[in-house]
This record gives C-alpha cells, structure tokens and sequence, in this order.
C-alpha cells in the first residue's frame, strides 16, 4: 500500500474512488456538500502527498507554504486560474489539468447558448412559468437565425475548435478567429480565417470566447470592446466570467450595443438571482455546466487520477501545467 495520502476536496464520480482504491491508494475526502473553506483546506491537505481538487479553490502561496508534504496537485478542470502556479512551482509541487477530455462537452454548452439565445428561449420559457402564454402577433418576441452567419471564436484551442465544428455543420458558419498563434488544424478543417481583434469584433455574428483567464485576458469585454461589436451580435462566454466585465454587459444589452448573450460563467459564482441579466430576452445564462455530463466527468476523473498513480509511481505525468518543476525536484 502506498504512503501518499490523497485529499479529496468533493465528491466525485465513484469511478475515481475505484480506481484509486483498485491502486491501493489511500483518500480522504471532504464529506459535507458546502464548499471547503480556505482553512479548512489546508488543515486537511496539511498532512497528505496529493490534493485531489476539484473546482475553483484558490491555491495560493500561502497554501503552499502551509502545505509542506504536498508533491502533487491534480486538478479536475482545464482551466487554472485559480492556481498561483509560479508558487507552486517555487515550492516544488506539480500542477495537472484535464485538458481534452471536456472539448466535446464545453463546445456543446457554447452552442446550446448560441442557439438559446437566438430564439430567447429561456425567456420564452420563463413566460411559460409566469402564466404569459398569449396568442402571438407575428411582430412578437423574434429570434434570429444563425444559417451562414459568421462565428468569431477568441481563443481557439480544443473547446474552440469544437465549437467552430459545431457551428460549420449545423449552419454553415463562417469561422474565424483570433488568437496569439494560428490554429492550422482549424484553417486546414473549416477554412478558418485568423482575423485581428478589431476585425473580431467588428465581423462575428456570433462571438464566442474560448480563452483562457489571464492578466491579458481579465475584464478584456467591456463596453468599449462590446460597442465595436455588431449590434445585432451575439456574445457566448464559457470560460471564465471575468473575460467580461459584467456591469458592461448589462449596458451593452440594455444601449443596444450587442443583440443577445449566453453565459455559462459569470462573476461572481453564483450569479445572484436578481441580476438583470436573468429577465432580459436575448439572454441565457447556465450556471457553469460546461463539463458536466456523466461521459466527461467519469473521463475528467480517470485522468486526475492517472496523474495520481504516475506521481506514486514516478512516472511522467500526463498533463502537467509546470513541467519545470521536474527539473527543480
Ligand atoms: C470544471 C471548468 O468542471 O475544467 C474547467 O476549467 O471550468 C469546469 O469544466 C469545474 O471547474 C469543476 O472542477
């Protein structure tokens, strides 16, 4: 039986806890079903080899510092904002991500909000709810089409290039893009065009964000970037709600500036249930559900853990996020 003691921070699909218990790994896990506080985490993690963490605790320094067993973070998500990685990297401790295994997944929920929002579904349905099913007049509450329209996609990575298939099968769509480096796979696929931001904005029909949180990229939507965009577009964000500045949004929506928005992220999380954006018509806002289908969290799972099981056994790591850290250790 290894000496690593894994920490769980949540519940997680039970092909995980089989497969480590099937590794002869031995895990704790965090039993109650409210977030762990800060504090809490690190008198947990304070005596185990591996943290096994699953959604946006903030991993800081002072984590780090505080958790000087610690040789491994395997976390179940692609995104890692919430990870101070050069910290992690300064104390040794190696960072794995889930990449891949959640593209599909992600892409779907970015195009279930395009076309939500194009047909204001979810304020259709919402009228349901409220007892407003009237008879129609013809001028009432209208959806646009997406057929041959063009899909900006910024930040054109795995998710990305899902959802420019996505959106090339279903409608045709036009796709380009714009990101630090040219995607060939896309160009050579779907005759992807890498466009300038400006031309971005100025041409998406359809602007889907795929980008990762950065300081380059945090707050980066805002009203003066929305106000180039084509007043009849529509905004789609299922990376982090930060990329956008909230408060912009609600008065780009409300001055006419964009058409429609479909959030799967928002900031903060949870969004509150008062928040403007919930009763406007061109909206549609999911409450983070990018990766959550039974497929991808059992496939997120196996590999968090297989990252698990490669530390123990000192081999390569499967995704590591701080490859440097081997050369320090
Ligand atoms: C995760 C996500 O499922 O992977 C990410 O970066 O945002 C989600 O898909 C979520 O953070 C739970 O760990």
């Amino acid at each position: 039986m290894s000496e690593k003691l894994v920490f769980i921070t949540s519940r997680i699909p039970k092909i995980g806890l089989e497969l480590l218990t099937e590794a002869n790994i031995v895990y704790k896990q965090w039993p109650y079903e409210r977030k762990i506080t800060k504090q809490e985490l690190i008198e947990n993690v304070r005596d185990c080899s591996i943290l096994f963490n699953v959604g946006s605790n903030q991993l800081d320094k002072e984590f780090f510092k505080a958790c000087p067993k610690l040789e491994l973070v395997s976390l179940l998500s692609v995104g890692y904002d919430h990870v101070d990685v050069s910290a992690a990297t300064q104390y040794r401790i190696p960072i794995t991500n889930t990449p891949g295994v959640l593209s599909k997944a992600t892409a779907d929920t970015a195009f279930l909000l395009m076309l939500a929002v194009s047909r204001k579904a979810f304020y259709q349905h919402k009228k349901i709810l409220k007892g407003k099913w009237q008879k129609k007049i013809p001028t009432d509450i209208l959806g646009i089409e997406l057929h041959n329209k063009t899909l900006g996609i910024f930040g054109l990575g795995r998710i990305g290039l899902e959802m420019a298939k996505l959106c090339k099968g279903a409608y045709n769509m036009e796709i380009i893009y714009h990101n630090r480096n040219r995607n060939e796979e896309a160009e050579d696929m779907l005759n992807a065009r890498w466009v300038s931001f400006e031309d971005l904005l100025k041409q998406s029909d359809v602007l889907s964000v795929h980008s990762q949180l950065s300081e380059e990229t945090k707050g980066l939507f805002d009203y003066r970037v929305f106000s180039q965009m084509k007043d009849s577009a529509i905004f789609i964000n299922t990376s982090r709600g930060a990329v956008h500045n909230e408060e912009d949004l609600i008065k780009a929506l409300e001055d006419g500036q964009i058409w429609g928005a479909g959030l799967d992220v928002t900031n903060p999380e949870p969004m509150a249930p008062d928040n403007p954006l919930l009763e406007m018509e061109s909206v549609a806002v999911l409450p983070h559900i990018g990766s959550a289908t039974v497929e991808t969290r059992n496939e997120m799972v196996k590999l968090a853990v297989q990252n698990i099981i490669a530390k123990i056994n000192n081999e390569s790591l499967l995704t590591c996020i701080n490859p440097e850290v081997m050369e320090l250790t």
